[in-house]
């Protein structure tokens, strides 16, 4: 059993998304980063550095004391060695998803989290901010457009945790003010992992675990 700590934000779907496409027990254990939960004591001796996602594996390859990880990349590379599916084993396949995902965490979650923070959310809206963060998202998405101009999945052939890790952060694409009729390739990518029945029910917990306020 995987204990997943977690909040309905792009990087908690992605960890989500993995568990229900490899079909791994999980159990979720809400972090309401809203209610400030992520400092609470308990949460930090998992995460240090107060941020979901994070999971507990209760049965680690190694059959020993429970393993705890945080940082969303780390555990997409752990769950995907873990279970050898998600992520090509072969020397040149297995670097071709590490160099996205790696893409995703340095690049495209920060940047586009910067974009979400000055567009909606600071109280000051700072014009040179906001273009600067849509700009660099609007790059980044042309970046991975050409990508995938002629490979159906951002690390080749087959779907993995380099799609895993960057599908959540295009989901929010018009909170980021970019439209994905620019990007032919990337919408055609988008559409279809948005339509897999794995990521329809990671993305179906929203409901059930922090619904919409009506
Ligand atoms: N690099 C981290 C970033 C995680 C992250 O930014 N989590 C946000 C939600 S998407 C969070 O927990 N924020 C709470 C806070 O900053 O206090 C990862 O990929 O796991």
């Amino acid at each position: 059993m995987i204990d997943l700590h977690y909040w309905t934000t792009p990087n908690g779907h992605k960890v989500s998304i993995f568990l229900e496409e490899a079909g791994l027990p999980y159990k979720i254990f809400p972090v309401n980063i809203g209610a400030n939960e992520q400092f609470e004591s308990d949460f930090l001796k998992i995460s240090p550095n107060n941020k979901i996602p994070a999971i507990v594996d209760h049965e680690p390859a190694d059959g020993g004391q429970p393993l705890s990880l945080f940082e969303s990349g780390a555990i997409l590379l752990y769950l995907a060695e873990k279970t050898g599916r998600f992520m090509a084993t072969d020397l040149r396949g297995r670097q071709e998803t590490l160099q996205w995902l790696f893409w995703q965490m340095g690049g495209l979650g920060p940047m586009a989290g910067q974009n979400h923070h000055f567009n909606r959310f600071a109280e000051e809206k700072i014009p040179y901010a906001i273009k600067r963060y849509v700009d660099e998202t609007a790059r980044l998405y042309g970046v991975l457009n050409e990508r995938l101009a002629d490979r159906t999945f951002v690390a080749g052939e087959d779907y993995g945790i380099a799609d895993m890790a960057i599908y959540p952060w295009i989901v929010p694409h018009t909170f980021q003010k970019q439209n994905l009729d620019d990007f032919p390739h990337l919408k055609r990518w988008f559409d279809a992992v948005g339509n897999r029945d794995a990521v329809k029910r990671a993305y179906a917990l929203v409901d059930k675990i922090n619904p919409p306020k009506q």
